[in-house]
Formats: structure tokens, C-alpha cells, sequence
């Protein structure tokens, strides 16, 4: 905490520092919420290390992120709304930057905290969920005039999930650490759905599903509920707002959100989804997306969910296989418990398809009945 003190000094934060805490629930960044007093009431932040064996060009991040969150204030200005609660702000350096570069190398940066809602690990009230699809949804529909080719792109094919098995392929060639053996079931069951892993990308090449301003990290802890509307009134963790498919997006949020259990949860049992969960999270994704969304897209929804499920699952085995260099861990079994439950997902969404499919559709044909 010492070394936060010297950090702090560069950033143009108001009032008196009175302390910090670690948060330690991303597997990415190091994060710290900083506490501070001005004229007379609490006042926090964000402070955040960058992790550069994961973003190799912070001030490149940084860039597309205050440019991605003037273009939502703008937006959110006009229509009224309260953009210090509704987007993130960047808290500037004392030189006017977006980012601290420290002598150490390292990469920091802040953000105002936004106060009157917090994130949760997990779903504890469907509504949430539903207002996280609102919300996402008008993420990428705020972004839809964002011009796309101004973004870096911050990590290379990040959803491209054929490179994402080519990764693991490599990987399991290597084993560098001796674990192949003890994974033959999870290798199986993934070599089995190879083919799945080409669908969207294939899609994409064809022209069939265009490439759109996304979030590319939609997990249900980067959004912030309202403590008293339950509102999802602010998307976080920008770093990887990149171009990609809409459907990258609703996936990835199902895979986390919709699950019965935490992402690392060791007894597979409790690892389903929750059918309910599914259908608040479209219901709230279409009433935003339904208008911008073309047909190809509307019919992948429920696909996504597996494929970006079964590309996490890939994801966490390339790195247990690797020796744990991408994804913070508290255990040396931790991304293996995460690629399990992952698996296990991916085989109750494989049961559940047509039911998904379903609810997908009467939710659309729901919203022509209410149009008509
Ligand atoms: C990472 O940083 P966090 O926890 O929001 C990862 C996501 C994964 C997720 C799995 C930049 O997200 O892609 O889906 O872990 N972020 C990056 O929990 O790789
Ligand atoms: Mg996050």
C-alpha cells in the first residue's frame, strides 16, 4: 500500500486520501478502491494496475477507452441522461493523461467510483439480469455510430474461437508442465465440437454477420446495478471494446450470468443453467438489440451462449496446460476447475438447445404481437 501512495500523487483525484483496499474479483487488472474526503463528505475511486502480459499496449487501451467513453457521455448527455453514473470517466493524470507510465514500467490508471450501485459475482435477483441485457444492449446500440476502424485492436482475435482451440492445440503439443495426461476427458469432449468453433467466424467471413462495436467481456461483475432501481446503469471494464459480433456479446454474458454456479465452482453438480435466468437476460437484450439486429444474428443467439461458453472452457485449459500465465489463480487447480465447470456447461446448454431456442423465439414473436 506504501507504493499506491506514490502512485496516487500523479493523479488528479480531490480531497484527502484516507486509504485503499484491494479488489480482487477481476482475473485480469489489479484493482484498488481508494477512499477520499472532500468538503466534508466520502468520495472514492478506482485505481487500476494494467496487466501487460495481457494488453502489450496500455496507452493504446487507454486511448480507445477515452475515446469510447466520450462518444457514450455525448450520447447520454443528449438524451437527458446522468453520465458521471451512466459512463465511465477517466481521472486524468496531473499532466492531463489517461494513464500514469511509473519508472517500474508499469501502467496505471483511475476512474471515478460510481456511487449508489455496486457489481455482484453472481445473479441474486432475476430483474438485475434482466437490466443487464438492457444494458449491454444499449451498449453496443450507443456504439453503433462509433467508427470502428479508430479502435486499436487491444488483444489480436480475442473471440476468434478457432484460434482460440489452435492455442490449445499448440499447448497440448507442448505440455510443458506434464498436465496433457491428466485432461483426456476435457480434450476429448472439446475435439468432439470442433466444428462448432467455425460457426460465428465462418458467418462473419461470409459477410452474414457484420462486424460491430462490442464490449467483448460482458461478465455479469462489470456491470454496476442500482442499490435502489436495480438498474444496470453503467457497463465497466473497457479495455477490450473492440470490433466483433454482436453475439459475442449476449453469449458471453449467458455463460456467466445464467450459470447455477460461480465460474470456479468444484462440485459440477451444481453447474447448469438457469432457464429462467436465459430468458430475463434475452428478454432485456432484445427490447435494446431486437431493432438492429439482423436475422443471422437473432437465430445464433442460443448457439452463442455454448460456443463462447465452450471457448472460456478452452481458454482456461490452454492456460492450466501452460502453466497459469494468462488468468489470476488462487490454487494451482483454479483454471482447471474453471475449464471443468465450463465443459459442464456447455454440455446443459447442448441438452437445453431447443428449450433456449424457444424462448428465444417467443420472446421475438412476443415483441411482434405487442408491435402489431
Ligand atoms: C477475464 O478481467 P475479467 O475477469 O473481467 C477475461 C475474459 C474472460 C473472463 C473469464 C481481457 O475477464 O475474456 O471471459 O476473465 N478478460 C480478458 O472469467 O482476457
Ligand atoms: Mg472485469
Amino acid at each position: 500500500m506504501e507504493q499506491l501512495r506514490k502512485i496516487i500523487e500523479h493523479f488528479d483525484f480531490v480531497g484527502q486520501y484516507q486509504g485503499a483496499e484491494e479488489c480482487v474479483t477481476g482475473h485480469i487488472n489489479d484493482t484498488f478502491i481508494l477512499r477520499y474526503q472532500f468538503e466534508g463528505g466520502p468520495r472514492r475511486y478506482v485505481l487500476q494496475r494494467i496487466n501487460q502480459h495481457v494488453f502489450h499496449h496500455p496507452p493504446e487501451v487507454m486511448q480507445n477507452i477515452g475515446a469510447v467513453t466520450e462518444h457514450l457521455r455525448a450520447k447520454i448527455l443528449a438524451r437527458g441522461g446522468e453520465p458521471r453514473r451512466e459512463a465511465l470517466r477517466v481521472i486524468p493524470t496531473q499532466d492531463g493523461k489517461l494513464f500514469f507510465h511509473s519508472q517500474e514500467d508499469e501502467y496505471w490508471r483511475a476512474y471515478d467510483y460510481i456511487e449508489g450501485a455496486r457489481n455482484y459475482e453472481q445473479v441474486e435477483n432475476p430483474l438485475h439480469f434482466y437490466h443487464a441485457g438492457r444494458a449491454f444492449g444499449q451498449f453496443q446500440y450507443l456504439l453503433s455510430d462509433f467508427p470502428a476502424e479508430s479502435l486499436f485492436e487491444t488483444i489480436e482475435r480475442f473471440h476468434d474461437t478457432p484460434k482460440r482451440l489452435a492455442d490449445l492445440l499448440q499447448v497440448i503439443k507442448a505440455d510443458p508442465l506434464g498436465r496433457v495426461s491428466l485432461v483426456s476427458r476435457e480434450i476429448d469432449f472439446i475435439l468432439e465440437r470442433s466444428a462448432d468453433t467455425a460457426i460465428i467466424v465462418d458467418l462473419m467471413e461470409a459477410g452474414d454477420i457484420p462486424l460491430r462495436v462490442i464490449h467483448n467481456d460482458t461478465k455479469f461483475n462489470n456491470i454496476m446495478i442500482d442499490d435502489v432501481t436495480g438498474e444496470g446503469i453503467c457497463v465497466l471494464d473497457l479495455d477490450t471494446v473492440m470490433p466483433g459480433s454482436a453475439l459475442y456479446d449476449f453469449g458471453d454474458c449467458i455463460r456467466f450470468g445464467a450459470s447455477t454456479a460461480k465460474e470456479d465452482e468444484p462440485n459440477l453438480n451444481l453447474v447448469s443453467l438457469d432457464l429462467e435466468l436465459f430468458r430475463e437476460f434475452t428478454r432485456g437484450y432484445l427490447e435494446m438489440a431486437r431493432e438492429f439486429l439482423n436475422p443471422v444474428e437473432l437465430e445464433h443467439l442460443a448457439f452463442s451462449a455454448k460456443l463462447l461458453t465452450l471457448e472460456t472452457g478452452i481458454r482456461f485449459l490452454t492456460d492450466y496446460l501452460d502453466g497459469d500465465h494468462y488468468f489470476r489463480i488462487d490454487h494451482p487447480q483454479h483454471n482447471l476447475d474453471r475449464a471443468r465447470t465450463q465443459l459442464k456447461l456447455v454440455a446443459e446448454m447442448e441438452a437445453q438447445m431447443s428449450v433456449m431456442e424457444g424462448i428465444v423465439q417467443e420472446i421475438l414473436t412476443g415483441d411482434l404481437k405487442e408491435g402489431a
